[in-house]
């Protein structure tokens, strides 16, 4: 199987970050994609290859031109406006409400101000080389893309960092540019075809959903953890099914803590029946190993045998598929799992 992999994550080097209530060492960094590759670099089954470079039209087709003005220069402005300091982070966010019968005034003037104004946490730290590496993982997603349009079967970007947080017009969850989003829009505006986005990551993936809620050419179907009580919390619930054209096209599946093997594939096959029913020409993996039974901020009770598993439901479908890294913080146990999935893909 095709691997592809850049080292330019690297340059998004997040320490530190507020999470429940605590300042600790970030769970996505650097060690996280460097596990991955080191063990898929092991095993003979996997060719690896670098990503090329796709510039900035794929990514202003799905954010906001001012998202990603900001994400290009905030690091540097930020060390003039309020000194030197290596993770940056939003202390004050905009909120509507803040000016409930004011009016909107959009994007403040003021760097430390466009923090809280572009971001919706306090997890998801702008380092100095970050925008480099968020162009990177996109560039990695369309690469996968491309090569599973090409004919040469199914094919994984190994994206850091992840993006299925990031919405049109707000980055946070670790995320920063919506690589399968982006990957997905790439792929229905070129062919004119259907394509699905499954999203396997423990969290939903409110952003792939915002992006597109209102669309009946990408089809959104995810498995995560309910998020009355799970991150993202505002969204990923049941009932939302899309909206306008997109009616019926936004699939999600909440699941309960502790959810082992057997359940969850279940629950999957239940999503593959509906991504058939759509007809996609493609289907686009966010592959999270997050579900993992030690992930240490996760409930669910997946196994390496269950990530196997679900690549090998997923391959049933016979569709051409790309699978594109999200989440996983086991990790001491994340390139396996990851290699798992794969094989059970058909790797
Ligand atoms: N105790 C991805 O997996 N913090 N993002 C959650 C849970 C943020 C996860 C706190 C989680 C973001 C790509
Ligand atoms: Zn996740």
């Amino acid at each position: 199987m095709q691997v592809v992999y850049s080292p330019a994550h690297l340059r998004h080097d997040p320490k530190f970050a507020i999470e429940q209530s605590r300042l600790l060492p970030t769970f996505e960094h650097v060690g996280r994609a460097e596990a991955i590759r080191e063990t898929l670099q092991t095993d003979a089954r996997f060719r690896f290859s670098a990503p090329s470079e796709w510039g900035l039209a794929p990514i202003e087709a799905v954010h906001d031109a001012g998202l990603i003005r900001f994400l290009a220069r905030a690091w540097e402005d930020y060390q003039v406006a309020a000194g030197p300091t290596a993770d940056v982070m939003p202390d004050v966010f905009y909120r509507p409400a803040l000016r409930r019968g004011m009016g909107e005034r959009g994007e403040p003037e003021a760097v430390q101000a466009q923090f809280g104004y572009w971001c919706f946490e306090t997890t998801t730290p702008l380092t100095k080389g970050t925008y480099e590496a968020a162009i990177t993982a996109v560039d990695t997603a369309l690469t996968a893309t491309q090569y599973v349009l090409d004919g040469k079967g199914t094919t994984y970007g190994l994206c850091r960092p992840p993006g299925h947080h990031s919405t049109s017009g707000m980055y946070g969850g670790y995320c920063f540019f919506n690589n399968a989003a982006v990957a997905a829009h790439h792929v229905a505006s070129t062919t004119g075809t259907k394509v699905t986005v499954l999203d396997v990551d423990y969290h939903h993936g409110n952003g792939t959903q915002e992006i597109f809620y209102d669309r009946d050419d990408v089809q959104y179907v995810s498995l995560h953890g309910d998020p009355a009580r799970a991150y993202p919390w505002n969204v990923g619930f049941a009932d939302e099914t899309g909206t306008g054209r997109g009616a019926g096209a936004n699939i999600n599946i909440p699941l309960a803590a502790r959810t082992e093997d057997d359940a969850y594939i279940d629950a999957l096959h239940s999503a593959l029946e509906k991504i058939q029913a759509f007809g996609p020409s493609m289907v686009i993996v966010s592959l999270g190993l997050d579900t993992f039974f030690t992930d240490p901020i996760s409930d669910l009770a997946i196994t390496a045998d269950g990530f196997e598993r679900q690549g090998a439901a997923v391959a049933e479908l016979g569709l051409p598929t790309v699978v594109l890294q999200e989440g996983g913080y086991d990790v001491a146990a994340l390139g396996d799992n990851v290699r798992r999935w794969l094989i059970g893909a058909g790797a």
